[in-house]
């Protein structure tokens, strides 16, 4: 009798798991403000929460995300879960999936969290401008199969994630700006066509589109991760051995280069994919759009610099150190890192 019982309890269990995924609830409020990437270099931005990078969302696979969207700035905006297989209509495109949320308005997103691995989510809105500005973050979708885990196959005791992302201050002020003032000017109408022949039709009674003029280009001064710089970007702290899995993620517009002085990385997965044969290589590149997972498992103590070997990645508004750079500490098994202590230096 006592087995039934188990029996059944064990059924309604896996049912009532299966029925009843987990639902995790966000809140993005999207606003204009001033985002400070240095001490002294502060940069107009669009922010989610008051912060760059957005909110992280870390759920199970199957599980479900609800996202309310409050637009509190002038500007249309729709996010885009980059990666995901969910249904059409939370895909987040504008004019292909929803109409834009305009100034004031929100918006609820919900989807099931597939497939398992890195992504990210950005707005999908004047992309060029509103993902570069400040309106993305990391979607982590940790595996069912716990078993054949990354994270379980390689004994990971850290998990990192670097979202990376190249501004031009200057630009995104300027646009923003721009932006913020048409839209108050032009109301919520956008030009928008039901049809190509529509446009055609509209370009034939005298109708100049946009594209007849240039829009001036952002020259990427500035490279981020995690939300700044170096010096600002947060050491790695890890030991000999330790197996740390760093999840890069290039929200951005221009490829970067992390070059991984002193060990070899094992790269284990691409846009959130696991690689069925991993490789090797102390130089990982990084595209945009892209997601690349590597374990890290350093063999020698020490201070370990990270940077962008694309030297232009590694400056600030020109000026070289800076950009998308950071440092790897390898203590031994007594906690000792390197007798030198590394300095900041800002004049090389
Ligand atoms: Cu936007």
């Amino acid at each position: 009798m006592k087995k039934i019982i188990f029996f059944i309890m064990l059924c309604c269990f896996f049912v009532s798991s299966s029925l009843y995924a987990k639902t995790h609830k966000y809140t993005f409020v999207i606003s204009i403000g001033y985002w400070n990437i240095l001490p002294d270099v502060k940069v107009k931005s669009l922010m989610i929460n008051n912060k760059i990078p957005g909110p992280t969302i870390e759920v199970n696979e199957g599980d479900i995300v609800e996202v309310k969207v409050i637009n509190k700035t002038k500007l249309p905006h729709t996010i885009h879960w980059h990666g995901l297989e969910i249904e059409n209509s939370q895909d987040g495109v504008p004019y292909v999936t929803q109409d834009p949320i305009e100034g004031g308005e929100s918006f609820i997103y919900r989807f099931v969290a597939r497939p398992a691995g890195t992504h990210f989510w950005h707005c999908h809105w004047s992309t060029l401008l509103h993902i570069s500005g400040g309106m993305y973050g990391p979607l982590i979708i940790h595996s069912k199969d716990k078993k054949n885990s990354i994270n379980n196959k390689y004994h990971v005791k850290k998990d990192i994630t670097l979202i990376v992302d190249s501004i031009d201050p200057k630009w995104q002020s300027k646009m923003l700006t721009m932006m913020e003032k048409m839209h108050a000017m032009e109301g919520k109408e956008e030009k928008v066509f039901s049809s190509v022949e529509q446009y055609k039709k509209a370009v034939e009674k005298g109708y100049k589109s946009p594209y007849l003029k240039p829009m001036p280009k952002p020259k990427y001064t500035y490279h981020l991760i995690n939300g700044h710089p170096y010096p600002l970007v947060k050491p790695i702290i890890t030991k000999i051995g330790e197996a740390v899995r760093i999840r890069i993620i290039n929200a951005g517009n221009i490829p970067h280069y992390f070059h991984f002085h002193g060990m070899q990385l094992l790269v284990v997965a691409k846009d959130g994919n696991t690689l069925k044969q991993p490789y090797y290589l102390n130089t990982i590149p990084s595209f945009p759009g892209q997601a690349i997972d590597v374990i890290m498992k350093p063999e020698i103590r020490g201070w370990w610099a990270v940077h962008d070997h694309a030297e232009w990645g590694s400056t600030n508004n020109g000026h070289f150190p800076g950009g998308a750079m950071f440092l790897i500490g390898v203590a031994d098994k007594n906690g000792f890192i390197s007798k030198y202590k590394p300095k900041i230096s800002l004049t090389q």
